[in-house]
C-alpha cells in the first residue's frame, strides 16, 4: 500500500460477544506504527464516543483482527488481535481475544484464504499475540457459511450458527507465579494464565458481593483503587512488567454461583467491567478454579465429574470445557479447553479513515 489510502477493505463482524473490524494483513501498512496510526483513525480514537469512526465507544467494540495465510505448516491462517483504545491513542497487541477469534474462520473463508468443507469447515488458526493454536469449526452446508443456526450465547440476542473453538493442549504452566495463591497488595489472589493472564479475587475480600451490575462496580471509586493496586503488583509478579498502560492482566471477582453454574464472575478488562466475560478470560477462570489450593476453593462449586463448567456473568453464562492436569513436577497445565461461540458478518466494504494529521501539525 502506498501514500495515503482513500479507503481500506474491511469487514465488520460480531465475534462472540465482541465486535471488530477484520482486515487482511496485506490491506494494511506492514509497518506497525503506520498500521496503528491508520487503525486509530479507522476506529475514531481517541474519543470517548468514537464518533468519527467504526468503534462502538467500549473496549468490547473497539477491536481489530488482522488475518493472513499462515507462515507455518501447523496453521491455515495467522490472526493478530489488536485492542484499539477508545479515549486513548493506544493500540495494543499485548492480549489475545477469543471472541474475535470466532469470526476469524468465517472471515478467512469469505476472503478465500481457506476453502469450504462439506458440511462443515475447520480452520487452524495461529494466534500471533501468544503463539498458541486454535481450531475453529463451523457449518458450511453446500460450501457456504451458514448464517442461521441453533446456537445461543448469553449477551447476544437470538441464535446463530455455532463456531466450535478448540484450543489444543499447549502444556504451558497455568500459574505464572508458580503459586496457587499469592498475597498481592495485601489481598490473597490466584494468578492464572490459560490464554489470558487473569487475577482471581474473591469478591467479598474487596467489600463487594460480586453480584452487582457492571456499572455499579465501575462507579465504585474505592474498588477501582484497590483493583489498580492489585493489578500493578500482580502484573509484576506474573512477569508482565509495568502494566499501567496494558490491558492485561484482567481481574475477575469470584462469588458463589446463583443459577446452577460453578461460579459467578465480574471481570475487569482491566478498568471497564465486562458485560459478560471474554473467551480466554473464561478459559483462565475455569482452569484457575481447578487449581488445588487456589482462591476459588470455598467460593466455586465444581461439578463432581466431567470437564464442562458454567461460568455465570452479568448477562448470563458461558459454558466451557476445561481440564487441568498435574504432571510429575506438580505444576498444573491445561489438558483441554473448548468453547462454543457464534459470529456474524455485519458489513463488508471499504472503510474511510479520518485523514492523517499532516506531519507539520503533529
Ligand atoms: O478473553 C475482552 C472479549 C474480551 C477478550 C477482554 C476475549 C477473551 O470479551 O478471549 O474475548 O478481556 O478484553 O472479547
Amino acid at each position: 500500500m502506498t501514500g495515503r489510502p482513500e479507503g481500506v477493505r474491511c469487514m465488520l463482524l460480531r465475534g462472540g460477544t465482541s465486535k471488530g473490524a477484520y482486515f487482511l494483513a496485506g490491506d494494511l501498512p506492514a509497518d506497525p506504527a503506520a498500521r496503528d496510526d491508520l487503525l486509530l483513525r479507522v476506529m475514531g480514537s481517541p474519543d470517548p464516543h468514537q464518533i468519527d469512526g467504526l468503534g462502538g465507544a467500549h473496549p468490547l467494540t473497539s477491536k481489530v483482527a488482522v488475518v493472513s495465510l499462515s507462515a507455518g505448516p501447523e496453521a491455515d491462517v495467522d490472526y493478530l488481535f489488536l485492542q484499539v483504545g477508545v479515549d486513548k491513542p493506544e493500540v495494543s497487541d499485548r492480549q489475545n481475544c477469543g471472541n474475535l477469534l470466532a469470526g476469524v474462520g468465517p472471515f478467512a473463508l469469505e476472503r478465500g484464504l481457506v476453502t469450504a468443507g462439506e458440511p462443515e469447515t475447520s480452520v487452524r488458526i495461529r494466534m500471533l499475540n501468544t503463539g498458541d493454536l486454535a481450531v475453529a469449526t463451523f457449518p458450511t452446508p453446500g460450501g457456504r457459511i451458514a448464517v442461521t443456526g441453533g446456537a445461543e450465547i448469553s449477551g447476544v440476542p437470538g441464535t446463530a450458527a455455532p463456531v466450535v473453538i478448540e484450543f489444543p493442549m499447549s502444556g504451558s504452566p497455568l500459574l505464572p507465579t508458580g503459586n496457587a495463591r499469592d498475597l498481592v497488595a495485601g489481598t490473597e489472589v490466584t494468578c492464572v494464565d490459560n490464554g489470558m493472564p487473569t487475577v482471581l479475587i474473591p469478591a467479598t475480600v474487596l467489600d463487594v458481593t460480586g453480584y452487582e451490575a457492571p456499572r455499579e462496580l465501575e462507579e465504585n471509586g474505592v474498588l477501582a483503587g484497590r483493583l489498580r493496586e492489585i493489578r500493578l503488583a500482580a502484573g509484576r509478579l506474573m512477569g508482565l512488567g509495568d502494566v499501567e498502560h496494558t490491558t492485561v492482566p484482567k481481574l475477575t471477582l469470584l462469588a458463589p454461583p446463583r443459577d446452577g453454574g460453578a461460579v459467578t464472575t465480574r471481570t475487569f478488562i482491566p478498568v471497564r467491567c465486562h458485560t459478560s466475560i471474554g473467551v480466554l478470560g473464561a478459559a483462565s477462570v475455569a482452569a484457575g478454579l481447578r487449581v488445588v489450593g487456589g482462591v476459588g476453593e470455598g467460593t466455586a462449586q465444581l461439578p463432581p465429574t466431567g470437564d464442562r463448567l458454567r461460568i455465570e456473568h452479568p448477562t448470563g453464562f458461558l459454558d466451557i470445557e476445561s481440564g487441568v492436569a498435574y504432571g510429575r513436577g506438580g505444576s498444573p497445565t491445561a489438558s483441554r479447553t473448548a468453547v462454543v461461540r457464534t459470529a456474524r458478518k455485519i458489513f463488508d466494504g471499504t472503510v474511510f479513515p479520518r485523514p492523517a494529521v499532516p506531519a507539520s501539525h503533529s
